[in-house]
């Protein structure tokens, strides 16, 4: 994909503050941490279109990026920081949860895992939860350059068992290397009907 314009529209909280809704959508979820945001500039080929950082919670609002003034990203707040205060972790979950339910536009979801962990609660809720509102959705293991080659290929079998998925359904990626960085577009791509 050849990124001609990527831009920061506008961050929100209520859909009173989303953008209009004239381009398709697709939203980056995951836990804290996990690299939603360095995903979103690896793909754009931006070092610094999204904040990133050590600090987990750094991600506190709906970030919406319009690409190629054709579709948007959005990146949405990580799920499960402990040390995030009590009133903004409350708000957190409606607060994504009323975009992914209300989003005429949302085309689909980009759920990333970390390859070292295996998927927990709030992960598998989180999918249950897409599958059940039929919002189409790409799992991404990310990180991978963390993990050997043989690793990056076990704990790839032991995810997909866990989540009950073919092997074949998890794209690994690295926003280090760029590693799987076609299969993430290609997946991109295809929720937003451009394939
Ligand atoms: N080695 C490696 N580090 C990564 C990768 N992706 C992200 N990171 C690092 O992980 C940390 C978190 O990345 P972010 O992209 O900010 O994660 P996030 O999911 O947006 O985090 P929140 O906004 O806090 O929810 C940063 O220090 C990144 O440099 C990757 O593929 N490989
Ligand atoms: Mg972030």
């Amino acid at each position: 994909m050849k990124i001609k314009s990527a831009e920061f529209i506008k961050s929100a909280i209520k859909p009173d503050h989303y953008p209009e809704p004239l381009v398709p959508e697709i939203a980056f979820a995951g836990r804290s941490n996990v690299g939603k945001s360095s995903l979103i500039n690896t793909l754009v080929n931006r070092k610094r279109l999204v904040k990133t950082g050590s600090t987990p919670g750094r991600t506190q609002l709906l970030n919406f990026f319009l690409i190629n003034k054709m579709f948007s990203m959005v990146d949405l707040p990580g799920y499960g920081y402990a040390k995030v205060p009590a009133a903004i972790r409350k708000t957190w979950g409606p607060m994504i949860e009323t975009y992914l339910t209300t989003r005429e536009v949302l085309h689909g979801v980009v759920v990333i895992l970390d390859i070292r962990r295996s998927p927990g609660k709030e992960e598998t809720d989180l999918m249950a939860w897409l599958v059940h509102y039929q919002i189409p959705f790409i799992i991404i293991l990310t990180k991978a350059d963390k993990l050997s080659k043989t690793k990056q290929i076990n704990q790839s079998r032991a995810i997909a068992a866990n989540l009950h998925i073919s092997i074949n359904d998890l794209i690994l990626f690295s926003a280090k290397t760029r590693q799987g960085i076609d299969a993430v577009w290609e997946g991109v791509l295809d929720m937003l009907g451009q394939n």
